[in-house]
């Protein structure tokens, strides 16, 4: 796998460039705002790093930082509809917070990954 993800020993452990905007915000509309982040799965967070990513092990140094962590217990993932964007692949998750971010990747392999990742970690946590 990719050498920067690190943990890889659990199942639910996964990352990965993807395109991410918020569109409510406890329970707030917010203004679109796609930016492609590093994106780490990690038990039952999601964690997203601003820019590529690619060769910087953000997550192993201690110099950066997430900018965005979402808590995947009691929250839902599911296709996004049409309405909600005029992407394709896109991934509707809303977390227990009231916090909704649609999710995207131009590769259907990757995000259906994703989609199986992130349906798994709601479902394994389900109860805590
Ligand atoms: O849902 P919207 O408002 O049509 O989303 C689009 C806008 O956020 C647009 O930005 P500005 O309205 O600030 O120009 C973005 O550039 C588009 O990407 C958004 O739509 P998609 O369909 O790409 O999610």
């Amino acid at each position: 796998g990719d050498p920067h993800c690190m943990g890889e020993m659990e199942p639910s452990e996964k990352c990965g460039v993807l395109n991410v905007t918020k569109i409510t915000e406890n329970g707030k509309k917010v203004r679109k705002n796609w930016t492609s982040s590093w994106t780490v799965l990690q038990g039952s967070s999601l964690l997203f790093a601003k820019g590529q990513g690619g060769g910087t092990s953000w997550f192993g140094g201690n110099q950066s930082k997430p900018e965005f962590t979402v808590d995947l217990r009691g929250g839902s993932v599911d296709w996004a509809s049409k309405d909600k964007s005029s992407k394709k692949h896109v991934i509707e998750l809303k977390t227990r917070q009231g916090t909704e971010l649609l999710i995207q990747s131009e590769i259907d392999s990757v995000i259906n990954d994703w989609y199986r990742a992130l349906t798994d970690t709601i479902s394994t946590h389900a109860w805590e």
